[in-house]
């Protein structure tokens, strides 16, 4: 992570201790290496539904032949990050996010939503924001500790732990055994680079079926 962007206004941690790293890296900072799927539940989303758009989300990627790396949120989400070829800006990268997300929105509709306005979202349900591949939008890294009071930390898992991850148990107090044990799961993130020339075809396609591209916000949710 040494080589990642930092955050505009600060080199470092958060005041809360989050550690959040750009989706650039310094030696090209306006083209991401990094798409990230960040699942948002809704203040009123059950957990198992983040469980069920993560399965939705594997499906989509498997068929785009994309491999994704998910890991707990240290909130109540969790987050998948696709590594990528720096080939695109921010605004290309987002577009690419938001087709991806429509697409898993058509799939399970009674669970995920992508409507732009936080008013008009169904609080039960699971925003899937795509706006975290704007330039200056930051989210937790892998690892970082979050400002709960049982110091939930960002953790890594398999595919195969979705059903069964409780993000409350990955805590500064287990995370260092549990790191020990199973290494860096998302340690092979680098040989698995996924082109978005799919995604923005996607995105055309929608565009062209009248669906918009909304402003980029000025201010992280
Ligand atoms: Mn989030």
């Amino acid at each position: 992570m040494r080589d990642r962007a930092p955050r505009r206004d600060l080199g470092g941690p958060d005041v809360d201790g989050r550690v959040p790293p750009w989706n650039s890296r310094r030696a090209d900072i306006e083209r991401p290496d990094e798409w990230r799927i960040d699942l948002d539940p809704g203040e009123q989303c059950p957990f198992d539904r983040v469980r069920r758009v993560a399965h939705v989300v594997h499906e989509v990627l498997d068929e785009l032949g994309a491999t994704g790396w998910p890991k707990t949120s240290g909130g109540s989400g969790m987050h998948i990050y696709v590594r990528i070829p720096p080939e695109h800006g921010f605004d290309e990268v987002r577009r690419a996010a938001l087709a991806f997300a429509r697409e898993v929105e058509r799939r399970a509709p009674e669970d995920v939503t992508t409507t732009w306005w936080r008013r008009d979202r169904d609080p039960a349900q699971l925003f899937l924001d795509y706006n975290q591949n704007a330039r200056d939008h930051t989210i937790a890294a892998a690892y970082s500790v979050r400002g709960t009071p049982r110091g939930t930390v960002s953790t890594p898992i398999r595919w195969d732990e979705v059903d069964d991850v409780n993000p409350e148990d990955n805590t500064i107090a287990t995370v260092p055994a549990r790191y020990a044990a199973l290494g860096d799961l998302h340690a092979g993130i680098d040989d698995a680079v996924f082109d978005i020339a799919p995604l923005l075809e996607w995105a055309d396609r929608d565009e062209h079926a009248g669906a918009e591209v909304p402003p980029v916000p000025e201010t992280e949710e």
